[in-house]
């Protein structure tokens, strides 16, 4: 008989026996420098979900408030730093969870697609490593989606299904090496996890690092069944730009595979017609993910209509994956507040990228417009930071490692590309960075989004869209925030535009992104294998 007999597939058992398991991991720590009982550097707790976007956190947006609070993310704010100007290097899951543990770019982390991406390199420099080599308590709990597996943590457990994308329901993880079947809902069994753990270490006298990684609200955004029923009958309202025709953007924006048109039956929920199983039941819950594959929900007679019938059904559920992720967040602060943690905890919330809601008329993320390339941010550590202030600073994902140091009072090496933002924060007067650097790679699938690298600053954005077209886009943000308008071929901007053009290239000799046109191509069509 096995003596992991508590790793039989399928756990149905309560949380209890995480609890009872916790410890013994825990024990198996790698070596770590000694710490005293009186350490007081504080504890970290980086909450991300995946493709949660700014436009569905009340804090943030009041679209959909009305219907879908988040009052528990929302307290983050409220008691800290609401972030507005955060921004991913390249937005897609794993390319983005690479960039923030490395502190570097996709060029320099050598992670680049998820489609074709391969396996990220776990003998790189990461974050939680350092902190963990300087006495922190680490555990990572949720969605990895990296393909190797996690170093630097004391205990983990991530969501390793064929593709790492995480279920919704009876999901399979990877606890702590052992492959573990839970039955039950992953936003919740995630939460439990990390709950658990936290009551395991909270007293160790150590200061501890935590990364809780929701999988919601991914696609294909199924909700906790207790938030089902909560639809309410009402429309929700649609983004300003639903209706945007794409024009001065034909060849990017104008011609992707992810709008409303290319959610596909799954997503829907529809049930399928009986007797269809294994590839052809596939195929059908597939059906609209490609060119020509429309088709029309159920009542309705035009093109029209299709489009608003499938954006509610979208955005209900996901903003009811939503629900579930701030419940979690919020027992999360009651637990800090319950154990006297909360003053000497940093806690950010945040997702690896942004998302579309309708916005663009499009769902999914890969562009560097604002919906997607812009990241919520949120952060409180009362010992240290205001409350209830918004800040500016444009800061680019590769900071967050650095930052994270720089509160444990670490240096980060001279590798890390990005810079610690606990001093610009804190309203010192230090030097920072004027523009963020953006590059995205996969092509075609999924959602046909051309290759391009760009840059923001806090008034223009310009991008080059590379792959097999050559188009540049200008944005004017203050005249222009839905960037509806593309003036890069406008005479009014041409010197803007020329300007623009060699900051960008000194930016990429600076970041080191320095290929040629003929090598970042080679990037994209490298099949560099699947994490399946
Ligand atoms: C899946 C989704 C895509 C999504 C990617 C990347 N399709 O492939 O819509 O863009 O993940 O998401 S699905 O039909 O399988 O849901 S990411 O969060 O990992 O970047
Ligand atoms: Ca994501």
């Amino acid at each position: 008989m096995r003596t992991d007999h508590h790793f039989s597939r399928n756990i149905t058992a309560s949380w209890l026996w995480l609890l009872l398991l916790v410890p013994f991991f825990t024990s198996c720590a790698t070596k770590k420098k000694e710490v005293t009982q009186t350490d007081q550097r504080p504890n970290i707790i980086y909450i991300m979900a995946d493709d949660h976007t700014t436009q569905a956190i009340s804090a943030y947006n009041d679209r959909y408030a009305k219907y879908f609070p988040t009052p528990n993310i929302d307290r983050i704010a409220k008691e800290g730093i609401r972030f507005d100007n955060v921004y991913c290097a390249n937005a897609i899951c794993g390319p983005s969870r690479a960039i923030i543990i490395t502190g570097k770019y996709s060029h320099e982390n050598g992670y680049y697609k998820n489609e074709s991406g391969g396996r990220f390199n776990p003998d790189q420099w990461t974050f939680p490593q350092e902190l963990q080599r300087h006495g922190y308590t680490t555990a990572m709990v949720g969605k990895w989606h990296l393909g190797t597996r996690p170093r630097g943590f004391d205990f983990f457990m991530y969501h390793n299904n064929p593709g790492q994308q995480g279920y919704y329901w009876n999901p399979v993880y990877d606890y702590n090496g052992k492959q573990v079947h839970i039955k039950g809902y992953a936003t919740n069994i995630t939460a439990d996890t990390a709950l658990a753990w936290l009551n395991r270490v909270k007293d160790s006298g150590k200061p501890f690092l935590l990364l809780l990684h929701f999988k919601a609200p991914h696609r294909n955004w199924e909700p906790d069944s207790i938030y089902q029923n909560m639809y309410p009958d009402t429309d929700m309202p649609y983004p300003p730009t639903f209706n945007d025709d794409y024009k001065t953007r034909e060849k990017t924006a104008g011609d992707t595979w992810m709008t409303m048109d290319y959610l596909n039956r799954k997503d829907m929920k529809l049930t399928p017609p009986p007797g269809l199983t294994g590839k052809a039941l596939r195929e059908w819950y597939s059906y609209g993910n490609k060119k020509g594959e429309a088709w029309m929900p159920p009542g309705c007679k035009t093109i029209e209509e299709a489009r608003k019938w499938k954006y509610q059904r979208f955005i209900k559920d996901y903003l009811a994956c939503v629900k579930s992720v701030d419940n979690q967040v919020g027992r999360v602060l009651d637990f800090l507040d319950k154990n006297g943690l909360a003053n000497n905890t940093v806690v950010v919330y945040t997702a690896d990228q942004g998302f579309y809601l309708g916005d663009h008329g499009f769902f999914d993320k890969r562009f560097i417009y604002e919906p997607s390339f812009r990241m919520p941010f949120l952060m409180r550590y009362p010992a240290e930071l205001p409350k209830g202030v918004v800040n500016r600073t444009l800061i680019s994902n590769v900071d967050f490692a650095p930052t994270f140091l720089d509160f444990a009072g670490v240096k980060a090496p001279a590798e890390v590309q990005g810079t610690s933002f606990r001093e610009v924060i804190g309203g010192k007067d230090v030097p920072w960075r004027k523009k963020v650097y953006y590059h995205y790679y996969e092509w075609p699938f999924w959602h046909h989004v051309q290759p391009h690298y760009g840059m923001r600053t806090e008034r223009y954005k310009i991008a080059h869209f590379y792959y097999n077209i050559d188009v540049w886009e200008l944005y004017d943000l203050q005249k222009d925030p839905d960037e509806l308008n593309n003036v890069a071929g406008d005479p009014a901007y041409a010197h803007l535009f020329d300007s623009l053009k060699t900051e960008l290239e000194k930016l990429m000799v600076q970041v080191k992104d320095t290929g040629s046109l003929e090598e970042f191509r080679k990037i994209t069509d490298t099949d560099f294998g699947s994490i399946n």
